[in-house]
């Protein structure tokens, strides 16, 4: 009879010591504990017992009963303990986590890259140059003349008389034709500033400009360059119009328009009812400009064009508000 109960307390205690929850520990309870349950049945046997061994095996069984339920409770206390742990109020652990959004270009970088990649198979090369320029090269050596319009002070941001933001990038260009003779095919992307604000000028804007310069460069081929950029970034049949038109460093000069994207030159909002769109300035490069960098202007001529990439971006993706790409909305920028 000792023997069972030592059998029944080995079994017991082990199992309700590794009970993972609290359905566990109520079969444990009732196998062992309940009306016949193993030490329940020993306790019912006592009675057919002698009389001296009726006492000492009565007083084992009781005590075994009560360490038994006190395993039970303890292993019952500790998981509850686990269950506190797992679920702090206020935490739910079943909701989605947090999404990590993956961030992007914003659409005028993304812009600018396309717009250089159609010229570079072109076999234009990228040049780069400072944002704080000298006026000499925003300025005196585009043939702007100290009391032209485009120099007002209304226009430029001046750090003093002789050094400025840039306000396109030609400064670009001439600093490339300065560093290197003919034949050259340059294209010049970056930021320009002008002080200037409403819903279709910011105070700092992005500008691609392009300059090609060799013998025999010809206004035909200035049309055949950019009539294959247009019908790259935007539609392949789009129609081109060249306007004749006026810059200081080109002679003579034009201004390219596009078939409305809108209304497919039906006339609408966005093209004023013109049915038309301007999207370039562009001309042959003026000889006063190649004599600032050293060039023969018997030997060589050259054709140069500028565009606004925000323009571009605008009419790509169909927004009436350049300010949207600078109030650095997530929403508005996940767009592109
Ligand atoms: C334009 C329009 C026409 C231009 C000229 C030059 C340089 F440096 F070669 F003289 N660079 N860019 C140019 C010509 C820019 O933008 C509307």
């Amino acid at each position: 009879m000792q023997e069972r109960l030592e059998e029944i307390r080995t079994q017991a205690l082990e199992s309700a010591e590794s009970a993972s929850s609290e359905e566990d520990l109520e079969n444990i309870r009732v196998r062992v504990l309940g009306r016949k349950g193993e030490l329940t049945m020993v306790l019912k046997a006592i009675g057919k017992l002698s009389a001296e061994e009726r006492p000492k095996i009565g007083q084992l069984a009781n005590k075994l009963k009560k360490e038994i339920e006190t395993s039970i409770n303890a292993r019952k206390e500790a998981l509850k303990d686990v269950h506190v742990r797992t679920f702090i109020p206020g935490l739910d652990p079943t909701l989605p986590g947090r999404q990590r959004r993956l961030g992007r270009l914003h659409p005028i970088t993304q812009v600018m890259d396309e717009i250089c990649s159609v010229f570079e198979r072109m076999g234009f090369t990228v040049a780069q140059g400072p944002e704080v320029e000298l006026d000499f090269y925003n300025f005196e050596a585009l043939n702007i003349p100290p009391d032209h319009p485009a120099r007002d002070m209304q226009d430029t941001f001046y750090i003093d008389d002789k050094v400025l933001l840039r306000t396109h990038t030609s400064p670009i260009q001439i600093r490339a034709m300065e560093r290197h003779r003919p034949p050259m095919r340059v294209i010049a992307p970056g930021k320009v500033y002008r002080c200037d604000s409403d819903i279709t000028h910011t105070p700092m804007f992005h500008q691609v400009e392009g300059l090609m310069v060799d013998r025999d460069v010809s206004f035909a081929g200035l049309k055949g360059v950019l009539t294959a950029f247009v019908q790259q970034i935007f539609d392949p049949d789009t129609l081109v119009r060249f306007r004749p038109s006026f810059f200081p460093f080109t002679e003579p000069s034009a201004e390219i328009d596009i078939q409305c994207v809108i209304c497919r030159g039906k006339g609408c909002r966005i093209c004023s009812q013109t049915g038309w769109l301007e999207v370039l300035g562009a001309g042959m490069v003026h000889p006063a400009v190649f004599r600032h960098v050293g060039y023969d202007t018997e030997e060589f001529s050259g054709f140069a064009f500028g565009l606004g990439v925000e323009r571009i971006a605008m009419l790509r993706f169909g927004i009436d508000d350049i300010r949207l790409f600078y109030d650095n909305d997530l929403c508005f920028l996940h767009q592109f």
